[in-house]
């Protein structure tokens, strides 16, 4: 029950500003596992699938040409209830609303530029989804966290 997995992202401003590790460093910190990164630059059709939800909205193609505009930095994070989770960590949608300690209340200002994105616990299997989307299976490493016996009872 603690093999959980979601899909994770450094946006551009992130990576742009130097983040990628505070925002690792967070997930590992908190006992989560990392499966699956890699440094990547999103093409058009990548962004269109991965936002796919949001097309039509007044803010799509300034999202989409955000999230196309440097390269983000991609992971994948294993845990129990990883989700809600990682969600939970990430703050609000808006940084202007998320409280102090979470990812985007440290280091956010702008709902447009907030930093990282995670899979919406909310929407049933949007994990597995972006996960696929993103990585191929044999870009996800099986393996034992040591630590697991510590962070779990
Ligand atoms: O999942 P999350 O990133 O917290 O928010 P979504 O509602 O899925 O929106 C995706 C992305 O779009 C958000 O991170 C910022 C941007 N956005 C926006 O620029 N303006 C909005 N009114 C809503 C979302
Ligand atoms: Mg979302």
């Amino acid at each position: 029950e603690h093999d959980e997995r979601t899909f994770v992202m450094v946006k551009p401003d992130g990576v742009q500003r130097g983040l990628i590790g505070d925002v690792v460093s967070r997930f590992e910190q908190r006992g989560l596992k990392l499966v699956g990164a890699k440094f990547m630059q999103i093409d058009e059709d990548l962004a269109h699938e991965h936002y796919g939800e949001h097309e039509g909205k007044p803010f799509f193609e300034g999202l989409v040409e955000f999230i196309t505009s440097g390269p983000v930095f991609a992971m994948v994070w294993e845990g129990a209830d990883a989700t809600r989770q990682v969600r939970k960590m990430m703050g609000e949608t808006d940084p202007a609303d998320s409280a102090p300690g979470t990812i985007r209340g440290d280091f956010g200002l702008d709902l447009g530029h907030n930093v990282i994105h995670g899979s919406d616990h909310e929407d049933e299997g949007a994990n597995e989804r972006e996960i696929a989307l993103f990585f191929d299976e044999d870009e996800l490493v099986d393996w034992d966290l040591d630590a697991a016996s510590w962070v779990y009872e």
